[in-house]
């Protein structure tokens, strides 16, 4: 290499090197949710611990792909929720009891890498608390500690690490656990999961409108997908369409991969290979989430490859949305997570399918796609999914074979409100005749 060619490359090392600290500088926290908000999460879980109480949420970390490049950095979600903050290598510590920290007693305190805490202060963010370098993790830790009786501790849900040289698994959680209470005498670990989900199963306005934002852009790439299929067509192209409309109307990633199940396919509740060429007379199962400024979609339309749903796709489709709209009906504060499971199953019974519903028609929605909060009751300002489905396995012997060995799903997302439900995904089309019409073009 020529010394001018070095000196080239050297300018253009120095000019990402700008680009990239300008993309730190706008990227460090999510939008769409106020600096009060956060504040106020972080008091209302402040209040949820007892003075001899500590809770430390850690960011994940960067995962390594191949060789030198990582997978895409994505916060865990109890701390994007505290903090907004979408950089890796973040601690948040809240306190039950004030500690004396720069001169001033504080009860948060948000331990970040040098360039970000620059960031952060710059934005002036999280001034209810104290921020300070991420290098102070174990002195702030064994500060706040000293005379604490429980931890309640947040961290990427690792359970366990395959030690493939001795053929086990490391618990890492419970050698963390045992770690930590050997060294603090009279300590107790516990997951901070429960408290946190407490809060985050109520969605607030700002939040409500992210989700929406989110079930825009993915609804935006079904009905293009609708207007692509036909036979002949591959999996992952349908993939690509959805997907290309849901970046282009702004979103960060996709909630979850994309599940774009045909023929067989279809009856595999986590397909996402996409590898697939679909063919004359089948149905796709097109289950797809966009995510905003961290907070998910989740919705499923099934549809005819041909543009055109058979006798029998009719009967299982008029069936499943049959019992998604039984299940919406009855949404209000009060029923419970098994109520609707039950009133799925009851309305698929009542039509012979009743036997081919294997899964909860329901889950949380928001900065996890399925989402933190309890699973019992309903109340108002849940968001959650109903998402029935029927899947008549090929060794079927009850049904007649056009019906064996493909399934149906319908999944929309609900705001639980005061009174009953709105379907906020009720804009993308899911009528027989409207997706037919759609995939007309
Ligand atoms: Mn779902």
């Amino acid at each position: 290499m020529s010394s001018l060619q070095s000196r080239t490359v050297m300018r253009r090392a120095g000019f990402i090197v700008v680009l990239l600290a300008l993309a730190t500088a706008n990227a460090a926290i999510a939008a769409g949710i106020s600096e009060q908000e956060f504040a106020r999460r972080r008091t209302d879980l402040l209040q949820m611990l007892d003075s001899a109480s500590v809770a430390v949420f850690r960011s994940a970390d960067v995962k390594q792909r191949s060789a030198d490049t990582g997978y895409e950095f994505r916060q865990e979600s109890n701390l994007l929720y505290l903090t907004g903050v979408t950089e890796p290598v973040v601690t948040l510590v809240q306190v039950g009891r004030p500690v004396t920290l720069n001169g001033s007693p504080t009860r948060r305190i948000l331990l970040v890498q040098p360039e970000v805490l620059r960031t952060l202060t710059a934005a002036g963010v999280f001034k209810d608390g104290v921020i300070v370098d991420v290098a102070k993790l174990p002195e702030i830790l064994n500060l706040v500690l000293a005379g604490a009786s429980t931890l309640y501790l947040s961290a990427p849900d690792i359970r366990f690490v395959n030690d493939w040289l001795n053929d086990r698994p490391l618990f890492v959680d419970r050698d963390v656990k045992r770690e930590l209470e050997r060294r603090h005498d009279g300590l107790k670990v516990k997951s901070a999961g429960p408290m946190v989900g407490k809060l985050r199963e109520i969605k607030s306005e700002s939040e409500i409108a992210l989700i929406k934002k989110s079930i825009a852009a993915t609804g935006e790439g079904i009905v293009r997908a609708m207007k692509l299929c036909k036979p002949g067509v591959y999996e992952y192209e349908l993939q690509a369409a959805i997907e290309f409309e849901m970046t282009r109307q702004g979103a960060e990633y996709v909630g979850f991969p994309s599940i774009i199940g045909s023929g067989p396919n279809s009856l595999i509740l986590h397909y996402d290979k996409n590898r697939r060429q679909m063919g004359r007379g089948e149905v796709v199962v097109m289950d797809v989430g966009a995510e905003m400024e961290g907070y998910s979609a989740d919705v499923t339309r099934s549809i005819p490859v041909s543009g055109k749903f058979t006798k029998e796709q009719r009967d299982v489709y008029a069936a499943v949305l049959g019992a998604q709209k039984a299940v919406i009906k009855i949404i209000r504060p009060g029923r419970t997570f098994a109520d609707l499971d039950r009133t799925a199953k009851s309305s698929l019974e009542k039509s012979g399918f009743g036997r081919y519903l294997n899964h909860g028609v329901s889950h949380h929605l928001g900065l996890d796609t399925h989402d933190a909060g309890g699973i019992d009751t309903l109340k108002a300002g849940m968001v959650i999914t109903v998402e029935p489905g029927a899947y008549v396995p090929l060794s079927d012997s009850i049904l007649a074979p056009a019906y064996r060995g493909w399934g149906v799903r319908i999944e929309d997302d609900v705001l639980v409100t005061d009174s009953g439900a709105t379907v906020l995904s009720s804009s993308i089309p899911k009528e027989l005749q409207e997706i037919e019409r759609t995939m007309r073009r």
